[in-house]
């Protein structure tokens, strides 16, 4: 160590920085890992070039803290249930501008960074889309310089891994935290009770004030694990902060004092399984208490903490609206909306229209999916139980909404039951959604089409009754990871030609425009794709063991396993490929290796069916002899953000082809058109921009606009009808071959 001072802390001019990364890889090495030459693992060595990397990054982190402190600026919170990172490594070293002088430090010992990155496990998360959206999120907000800060859970188990058996999907779970998270930091003073159980008693003061207090609870402990997030080129260094459930250490009291220890420290772990496991689904809303239980959980914690850091700058919560915006990402945080009401009302006294007022200039919500079982609505019953106070709250919310919606709107009983914030019936359950648009202050969809959907159509009187409130967002990629990090070889001939700008302002790629004549740059092009493509086969070679041909198409579609996507389509699209090739043997035929990825909910059947239709296929097809390397099927075990690396820069075709009307954005899409990879989909989403950004010309567009697609189904779809019509569909669903 070479520290200047006498002080136990660095100064500002005596930095951390001036430390070389190969001084603080050799001491990660030794003093925390306690292992040398001989006995350092491929996991040690990447654990200690994390390590590494982030004391690089600490000095930074504290300083863009700090600063949002001491100029009291407005913050961002962006509140998910997911986080789907995918590895961090190579990212962070894009970030700070690291990767070529890292990679040269290691190679001195013989090491290569492209081995040691594969050592990360991956961030899992999140289930696919949303998840992935709030990890792009979080690395532009901090190119941008956005007083931005994530907050989520810490689960212990990410979302789960895939093995294929038999063509089958097998779970098996994801304990990524198993072998340490080097870019994490406890940090033992941020910590917050969580209350749960209990009644709701009331008192009047002398005044004659009627408040409530929320009492005899049963609480569980919140704990800060902080994750840094650097922008890309800036020293600006945000944070990702994620909740983990600790036991309170109280014991239950009648277990204490009937002597019953062991019971006592038992009931101290279901406490800590709140954070315990990623919920698999992503298209079905179970209304499971131990759902409700982690979504209450990291509201609460991140609230306290939202408000603390205001509090040390105000002392009242007049301008909490002001310095706050918090943005919830999807229903799965709205019990936000009661809980800062629950706080502003029963904690700081306010009364109910100071209280309403602050709430909703707050909050802002994003709608990202309009499949109706995926919309999630909470049981009164369960509610009641577990959030008493909370379902008082939304009953008041409700009460004024519905007073105004027959003031203002319309007094007709259906409307007004079919928009209440409570759906009537044998058992009564709260629409999240609604609460979500009645307690922001904008709604977005997460596309231009989708947008227009929530307002004509399931949001439709909320629209009518909020001018103004919903807004169109479209979503968006980072292209530091999905270009810069993931095709480090395209990425460098586009910056040799136009300059790097278009790593932070992206419109800047029309530069390109320029040299769509030059011989030299396009060929360039190809053999950077034909490399990655090389690439994927020999993962696919060595994975699955298939062989597939690099000059055929490469033909990709990954996603998560769902009806609306239409996986099915492809398939059947391949099945009749199968059958044109096998009729016309001596025929010319343009080679194709079709390759999909992506997992299916655990109990969602149908979709896990289409994976074990896909891999017999496979079977059949990769395996007949008349086919050879003209046409090759691939289902690819275990699709994550990391191979998603590996496959889009490897991709001449992108499937983006979901039942029009059905994907809200997607954002794969946009990941493969930045590739370079041509787009065949439908007009659905974020295709129907990309279409208009890059001309239908250069888009393989087909089926129908979403307005046919509702029209259809109000006038009676019937497949068979279609299928008695085609006797090309007719071979393709009946075909029979066995090799
Ligand atoms: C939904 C649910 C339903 C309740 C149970 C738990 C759970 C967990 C996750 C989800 C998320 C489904 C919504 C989703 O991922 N939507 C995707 O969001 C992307 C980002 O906006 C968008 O590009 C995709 O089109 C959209 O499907």
């Amino acid at each position: 160590m070479k520290k200047g001072n006498s002080s136990l802390f660095f100064t500002d001019s005596e930095s951390a920085e001036s430390y070389s990364l190969s001084n603080q890889f050799a001491e990660n090495m030794e003093f925390r890992l306690v292992k040398d030459r001989n006995t350092a693992t491929p996991y040690d060595f990447y654990y200690a070039t994390a390590m590494a990397v982030k004391d690089n990054l600490v000095r930074k982190w504290l300083r863009t803290q700090n600063t949002y402190n001491e100029n009291d600026t407005k913050r961002v919170y962006y509140l998910s249930m997911e986080f789907l990172i995918g590895r961090l490594l190579k990212n962070m070293l894009t970030n700070l501008s690291y990767d070529e002088k890292l990679a040269e430090i290691l190679e001195r010992d013989g090491l290569k960074l492209e081995d040691i990155v594969e050592a990360e496990e991956d961030m899992g998360l999140g289930n696919g889309g949303l998840g992935r959206l709030a990890a792009c999120f979080l690395d532009s907000m901090a190119t941008l310089k956005l007083p931005a800060f994530g907050y989520g859970i810490r689960y212990e188990y990410g979302i789960f891994k895939q093995l294929i058996d038999n063509g089958y999907q097998v779970e098996q779970p994801d304990h990524w935290l198993a072998t340490g998270n080097p870019w994490e930091t406890l940090r033992r003073e941020i910590n917050y009770r969580i209350k749960y159980f209990g009644k709701v008693i009331s008192h009047k003061d002398d005044k004659g004030n009627l408040w409530f207090d929320w009492v005899d609870t049963e609480d569980v402990i919140a704990m800060g694990y902080d994750i840094p997030v650097p922008g890309y080129n800036t020293d600006n260094v945000n944070n990702l902060r994620l909740w983990a459930a600790r036991s309170t250490d109280e014991f239950s009291f009648q277990e204490f004092n009937r002597g019953n220890y062991l019971q006592a420290v038992e009931n101290k772990s279901t406490d800590e399984n709140i954070s315990k496991v990623l919920y698999p689904n992503d298209s079905y809303a179970q209304g499971k208490i131990l759902r409700l239980k982690q979504e209450y959980f990291f509201v609460s914690a991140s609230l306290q903490d939202i408000i603390r850091k205001y509090k040390i700058n105000h002392s009242s919560m007049a301008d909490f609206a002001e310095k706050t915006a918090i943005q919830l990402n999807d229903t799965h945080p709205v019990i936000a909306i009661p809980e800062l009401m629950r706080i502003l009302l029963d904690e700081e006294k306010l009364d109910w229209d100071e209280a309403w007022k602050i709430t909703t200039e707050t909050f802002a919500y994003t709608n990202h999916t309009v499949v109706p079982e995926a919309l999630e609505e909470w049981s009164v019953n369960i509610l009641e139980l577990l959030l008493p106070r909370h379902l008082d709250i939304i009953y008041e919310i409700n009460h004024r909404f519905l007073k105004y919606v027959k003031q203002y709107y319309t007094a007709d009983d259906e409307i007004v039951s079919e928009i209440s914030l409570i759906k009537e019936g044998k058992e009564k359950f709260v629409r999240m959604a609604y609460l979500a648009i009645v307690g922001s202050h904008h709604v977005n969809g997460v596309a231009a089409l989708h947008t227009e959907i929530l307002k004509n159509r399931i949001f439709k009187h909320f629209h009518k009754i909020f001018p103004g409130k919903f807004v169109n967002v479209t979503n968006g990629i980072t292209p530091r990871r999905w270009l810069r990090t993931a095709n480090p070889k395209l990425a460098e001939l586009i910056t040799n030609k136009i300059g790097s700008s278009w790593a932070k302002n992206l419109s800047d790629l029309r530069k390109l425009e320029d040299f769509t004549n030059d011989k030299k740059f396009l060929k360039d092009w190809q053999d950077i794709k034909l490399e990655n493509k090389k690439k994927l086969k020999d993962y696919i070679e060595s994975e699955h063991n298939i062989k597939v041909n690099i000059n055929s198409i490469f033909d990709i579609q990954i996603k998560r396993f769902h009806e609306y996507k239409r996986q099915l389509l492809n398939v059947l699209h391949v099945i009749d490929l199968y059958i044109q090739i096998r009729e016309n043997p001596d025929k010319e035929f343009t080679p194709r290796t079709v390759i999909f990825g992506g997992k299916a909910a655990p109990a969602y059947l149908q979709a896990k069916m289409v994976i074990k239709l896909i891999n017999n296929v496979a079977d059949v097809i990769n395996n007949d002899p008349q086919v050879g390397d003209k046409l090759k099927i691939v289902f690819l075990k275990n699709y994550s953000v990391s191979l998603a690396e590996l496959l889009i820069p490897a991709a001449d075709l992108s499937e983006q082809i979901s039942t029009a009307g059905f994907e809200a954005s997607g954002t794969g899409n946009m990941k493969f058109a930045l590739n370079g990879a041509l787009t065949i989909g439908t007009m659905d989403g974020a295709n129907v921009e990309m279409a208009e950004e890059i001309g239908e010309e250069n888009m393989f567009i087909f089926g129908l606009l979403s307005d046919e697609v509702v029209k259809l189904k109000e006038s009676g779809y019937d497949p068979k009808e279609y299928y008695d019509a085609n006797p090309r569909l007719q071979r393709v669903v009946s075909i029979k071959i066995s090799v």
